[in-house]
């Protein structure tokens, strides 16, 4: 049926030693021509090429041209029989047409406002040319690109150029996943960087004329990534020159390709009139990611794609790694933590469920997820805690020393492990191959001055694996004495065994325990507490997270009960009100606490609760108890938010944006009692996008933005990613009832450009967002959503696919939601024509 299978890996027969390709573009009709120079490793084994939508026009093998009985074509590749293979080393001509003009998927080679561009990873090489399009096998390239642009780009050093056509030449062996080519009319933001051994490198953003003047922060984030992972990683960059592309066309993110890193032009442009704090400080993450890369991914690749969370949970892990030292350390955590649950733990819920290193897929881009990424961050995280920082930095070196250049598994890395720390990770490797979030239940006893912990854990069953054995997992605790002070510093237990004990000795007193500090295991702890104990740890926890964690269980547990007719618990209210005054505590921090969890994560706390999460009810005990705290701390939060304000210019840096945090959380619970008065003044008076466009969120919520968002299009509607953010806030804040209908005028805009993934995202992924309006009982969230996707698939099945996992929530709803979301599910499965993106997850969704 299509399912490619891990335990099916064979290696690939045929060595290639090098590959030089001849462009020749034209928007119908680009010719590829390719010349691989190859070495046979297995007699008698026949060559096997991907390729996809590719029109052969010749191929010869070492200057005698094939004719048609020599090979197979399939709309999958071509295959050359055995019989037609030379022995010895030889060499492959192809040519093939392709027309990029055509190409919608934004995957292989295509066009984005008539700049050409490529994404490759992770099997779009095969709709460039014929090509054993797997990551390990790897090359050196080179490249001649010819065509009428100013801008000729590939991977690698510039050789030589002219007037329509240059030449790159690629030293290190790659993966065609990292191939990559551009060419278009851009301008170029410079810089360069000197390595610590003294190399000279030219840097360069291209963007389109017009841009450059939004390029420095990403430049600046660039430099900085290159420093830190000298420093950290003791990993230098390694050609002349490092080039960054932004298109506004783009699938996701970002792309790492060798030296020619390909952006969504929202992660690098940026200028206070125009990015948020939270579009600066995402820019910095994923411009680092890509360039840690070059590393954690290129020079050292996945042997097959069901390594991918080798490279892309180490590159998050080293992400957010980089962003903590640059910014404060535990807010970023708390931070992760938060993107964590809401993406990961969800996930691991539903129906999508499946382990960092899966087994079995149809179509790999399924699984760039939050489970590869984020749990896979988490899962390095915790073996860094098992052996040490120091321990950590040996196992790495080790992994460079031992593995450049080469294809891994998720085997090698914990053998890396293994090998520098001496000890044995076999059980806990499980957290690759096993899926779910384990839950913790914590008891404790506490008897002649002796203090117990029992934990004992248990992952819920996931698709495919009922059964699950106990996982290996490092708990950090530590103890608090009644009076608030620490008795116990933070101590890492590790926990192996189902149900597990562990002892404190010489106690005098009851201590309070802190368990999973700055959340060592990406579990869910279950233990009865009382909300006075939160309050306490609040108040007097050592352990910045848990003091958040503290606060957030309280908010949470508020508003479960909350929507089952509770009045909200004072010892929650109260502890706001102590955080307010607590100045010493940083801006951003408080920021964190006083933001209430979203209504999604309310559905998800009250699902794994055993109750089934009713949105209309949840969305108004958060708006409930959004002006409860509003009414009881006016004044605090009104002196709060006179007082955050920053003075002078704005700058992107993590105290200023600290403080606009704090200032923009107090706003939002302020805007609840004050008419929305002040964010009417502050709509009118911000000079920078952040305010700017928690004004107007503002204001949509308390309903009086018509005049705004009005104002807000007119300033805005030549800047593509400002009016990607008009058509998001109105999706995701606008009142769920007519939520629907909203977005249905919306999508009848004629700046809805629904081909361009991001003002998709903007409207649709924003509608998804807005909680209440998307599981509106009578369907029509559902619906208007299922219409979209199927109206997408035939041209980005990429896009549509991932869009797709809105819906992994429904078996959380009652059955009359869980109805309506089938319903749709199977219309869109029974689409004509479905991609095999689509087809693969609605399967999987329904179950
Ligand atoms: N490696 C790319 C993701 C490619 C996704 C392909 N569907 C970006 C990143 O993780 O850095
Ligand atoms: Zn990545």
């Amino acid at each position: 049926d299509g399912t490619t299978y891990l335990a099916d890996y064979t290696p690939y027969p045929f060595n290639i030693d090098k590959v030089s390709l001849r462009f020749r573009l034209a928007p119908h009709a680009t010719r590829v021509q390719a010349h691989i120079a190859m070495t046979p490793l297995s007699p008698g084994a026949a060559l096997r090429l991907d390729g996809e939508q590719l029109r052969l026009i010749s191929a010869a093998i070492d200057g005698v041209a094939l004719t048609p009985s020599d090979y197979l074509i399939t709309p999958s590749g071509m295959t050359i029989h055995p019989a037609a293979l030379p022995e010895a080393p030889f060499t492959l001509e192809t040519e093939v047409e392709i027309a990029p003009e055509g190409n919608t998927a934004l995957e292989g080679l295509y066009m984005s406002n008539g700049m050409y561009c490529t994404q490759c990873e992770a099997e779009g090489f095969r709709k460039i040319t014929y090509y054993p399009d797997r990551p390990d096998v790897m090359a050196p390239f080179s490249v001649r690109i010819e065509g009428d642009l100013p801008v000729l780009l590939s991977n690698g050093n510039p050789v030589a150029s002219g007037p329509g056509w240059a030449e790159w030449d690629d030293p290190w062996p790659k993966p065609a996943y990292l191939f990559a080519l551009v060419a278009g009319d851009l301008v170029a933001h410079s810089g360069s960087f000197t390595t610590a051994s003294g190399r000279e490198v030219a840097l360069n953003i291209f963007v389109r004329p017009g841009d450059e003047d939004r390029c420095a922060f990403a430049l600046g984030a660039l430099q900085r990534s290159m420093k830190w992972d000298e420093e950290a990683y003791g990993r230098e960059y390694d050609l002349d020159i490092f080039n960054i592309v932004a298109v506004d066309d783009f699938n996701m993110g970002a792309m790492e390709n060798k030296g020619l890193n390909i952006f969504n032009s929202k992660l690098v442009l940026a200028s206070p009139e125009t990015a948020t704090d939270t579009d600066y400080e995402r820019i910095e993450a994923v411009i680092a990611h890509e360039y840690f890369h070059n590393w954690t991914g290129n020079r050292i690749t996945c042997r097959d794609w069901f390594q991918l969370c080798l490279k892309e949970g180490l590159t998050v892990f080293r992400d957010q790694s980089f962003i903590a030292d640059m910014r404060l350390g535990p807010v970023k955590r708390i931070e992760d933590v938060i993107a964590l649950r809401a993406r990961q733990f969800r996930e691991d819920q539903g129906p999508l469920a499946h382990p960092p290193r899966p087994d079995h897929y149809r179509e790999i881009n399924n699984f760039y997820t939050a489970t590869v990424y984020e749990k896979g961050a988490e899962v390095v995280g915790m073996l860094r805690t098992l052996v040490g920082d120091e321990g950590y930095r040996k196992a790495l070196d080790l992994y460079f020393e031992r593995h450049d250049g080469q294809a891994c598994t998720i085997e090698d890395w914990i053998k890396v492990f293994e090998d520098s720390s001496g000890r044995d990770l076999g059980q806990f490797k499980r957290w690759y191959t096993d899926a779910g979030t384990p839950r913790l239940r914590v008891t404790d006893d506490y008897a002649d001055d002796t203090y117990t912990l029992t934990f004992e854990q248990h992952t819920p069953p996931t698709p495919g694996q009922p059964h699950k054995a106990p996982r290996h997992m490092p708990i950090a605790v530590g103890l608090l004495s009644p009076n608030g002070n620490e008795v116990v510093p933070t101590t890492v237990l590790e926990m192996t065994e189902a149900r597990q004990s562990f002892t404190f000795t010489g106690l005098s007193t009851r201590p309070v325990p802190s368990i999973l500090r700055n959340f060592s295991a990406p579990a869910v702890l279950e233990r009865a507490t009382s909300a006075a104990e939160q309050a306490f740890l609040l108040a007097h926890d050592t352990d910045p997270f848990n003091r958040w964690e503290a606060a957030r269980s309280l908010a949470r547990q508020t508003l479960m009960d909350m929507t089952k007719g509770a009045p909200p618990a004072a010892e929650y209210l109260d502890a706001i009100g102590r955080l307010l005054a607590d100045d010493t505590a940083d801006p951003a921090f408080r920021a964190l606490i006083l933001r209430l969890p979203g209504e999604d994560e309310i559905a998800q706390a009250l699902h794994a609760s055993g109750t089934t999460p009713d949105p209309e009810a949840i969305h108004a005990a958060r708006g409930a108890l959004m002006t409860t705290l509003a009414q009881r701390h006016e004044v605090a939060l009104s002196a709060t938010y006179e007082s955050m304000a920053v003075p002078g210019a704005y700058t992107p840096d993590a105290a200023p944006a600290g403080c606009r945090s704090l200032r923009l959380a107090a706003l939002a619970l302020l805007s609840q009692i004050d008419g929305a008065r002040r964010a009417e003044a502050l709509f009118a008076s911000a000079d920078n996008m952040t305010e700017s466009l928690s004004a107007l969120s503002n204001l949509i919520t308390a309903g009086k933005a018509e005049g705004a968002l009005a104002q807000f299009r007119s300033r805005w509607k030549d800047v593509r990613l400002v009016m990607d953010k008009w058509f998001l806030v109105q999706a995701s804040l606008c009142p769920p009832k007519t939520a629907a209908e909203r977005v249905t005028t919306l999508a009848a805009d004629p700046a809805f450009e629904w081909k361009n993934p991001n003002r998709f995202r903007s409207l649709l992924g924003a509608f998804s967002a807005n909680h209440a309006g998307f599981h509106r009982a009578d369907g029509a969230g559902y619906r208007f959503y299922a219409d979209w996707l199927i109206r997408l698939d035939p041209l980005n099945p990429q896009t549509a696919a991932r869009m797709s996992t809105a819906f992994e929530t429904w078996p959380r709803y009652d059955k009359t939601r869980q109805a309506l979301v089938r319903t749709e599910l199977e219309r869109i499965a029974s689409s004509d024509g479905l991609s095999r993106d689509l087809s693969e997850m609605t399967a999987r969704l329904l179950g």
